[in-house]
């Protein structure tokens, strides 16, 4: 198996963190790819030119993180990170969900910053910022009541926090949720997310 990645993308670092925990991170090799460029190998897997894009033994792709997650958690080994059915099921659904939508918010923030100055809306920037704040409030309330220590919610959340870090650290919701700061503490210390932790391709000359 293949996995289209990049060593920044959180929602690749989702996929990695789910591949590395069920025991599948040796049997998927890592192909960088260009997603905001011209990648014809990622096109034909994926019409979206989006990453993470799984392609299986067989040939057929799998996109996006939420399925691929789905599909590892299905095949690896270990305890299940998506309880099968009933309320534990739609908790780690909604947090999976939460924590995406606080990356796409965040990757929103990112890319508009990257566009000149004067083209940036201040208005939408600051709604992205305070959505991301409440979501951090959220996942404090949630991620305790999340079935076990480890399910895709909470990786899920900890790549959402680790990439708030990463890209917009003037974010300091640490101060204002020091339970969720002191779950994210040890989160991070795990082997899969040590593994994972983003870094920026070399500038070229
Ligand atoms: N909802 C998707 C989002 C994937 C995504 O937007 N990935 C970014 C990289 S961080 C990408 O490939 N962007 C290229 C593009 O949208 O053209 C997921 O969960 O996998």
């Amino acid at each position: 198996m293949q996995l289209f990645y990049s060593t920044t993308s959180p929602y690749v670092r989702k996929v990695r963190v789910t591949m590395i925990e069920k025991g599948l991170a040796g049997h998927i090799d890592l192909r960088l790819a260009n997603a905001h460029g011209v990648d014809e190998a990622l096109r034909a897997a994926n019409p979206l030119s989006r990453i993470p894009t799984l392609i299986l033994d067989d040939g057929s792709a799998l996109y996006d993180s939420p399925v691929i997650c789905a599909w590892l958690d299905a095949h690896g080994e270990g305890p299940e990170l998506i309880p099968p059915a009933g309320a534990e099921h739609w908790a780690v659904r909604r947090t999976e969900a939460l924590a995406d939508g606080m990356l796409d918010d965040a990757v929103a923030v990112v890319m508009e910053r990257r566009r000149a100055m004067a083209q940036e809306d201040p208005v939408l920037q600051t709604g992205r910022i305070e959505a991301l704040q409440r979501a951090c409030a959220r996942l404090e309330s949630d991620l305790p009541t999340l079935p076990g220590a480890l399910t895709l919610g909470h990786i899920a959340a900890g790549c959402a926090l680790g990439y708030l870090g990463f890209r917009l650290p003037e974010i300091d919701w640490r101060s204002a949720h020091p339970r969720l700061a002191g779950w994210y503490q040890s989160f991070a210390e795990r082997p899969a997310m040590v593994e994972t932790v983003p870094v920026d391709p070399p500038h070229q000359p």
